[in-house]
């Protein structure tokens, strides 16, 4: 369970669920409301098998995204240039808001994982820093 979110330009956002016991969950999220921006790009992530496998090692300068275990688990590492943090995901209904210039990488997947993300903008490549000095360059640069 997460308690607290430590580093900066991140935070929980928490959705709205409906327990329809036997019948399954229905669980919603709406843009500017639980999600707070426009929705422009949803993607998500599965076949996990590989217990090594290492995604993220990047943070973007303006896009906005909630990330989201919606089955299994994996471990997610922010880091905003200062303080580092170490979150399990293994809860579908509560998300983690990965902001602007927020170092970010997942790690320690369980095999059933899937990993859903709702960004504000479409796939921009000049958006990303993926070299960790450039990103603790670009940080001290936008204080
Ligand atoms: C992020 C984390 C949480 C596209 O062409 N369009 C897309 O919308 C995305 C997300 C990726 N791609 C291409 C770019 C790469 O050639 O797909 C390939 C894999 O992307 P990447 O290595 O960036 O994947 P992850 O899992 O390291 O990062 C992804 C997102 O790219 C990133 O924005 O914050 O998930």
């Amino acid at each position: 369970m997460i308690k607290k979110i430590k580093v900066k330009n991140s935070g929980l956002i928490k959705l709205k669920f409906f327990n329809d016991f036997p019948d399954g969950n229905l669980v919603i999220g709406e843009a500017k409301k639980t999600v707070p921006f426009e929705i422009k790009r949803v993607y998500f992530i599965n076949n996990l098998f590989n217990k090594k496998a290492i995604r993220g090692l990047h943070a973007h300068k303006t896009l906005e995204q909630i990330i989201f275990c919606i089955n299994g688990r994996f471990q997610l590492t922010l880091d905003d240039g200062k303080v580092k943090q170490k979150i399990r995901l293994d809860d579908p209904y509560t998300g983690i808001r990965l902001g602007p210039k927020l170092w970010h990488t997942m790690t320690r997947f369980s095999s059933d994982c899937v990993i859903l993300v709702l960004a504000s903008d479409y796939y921009k490549e000049n958006d990303y820093i993926r070299d960790y000095h450039e990103f603790l360059k670009y940080v001290k640069s936008k204080k």
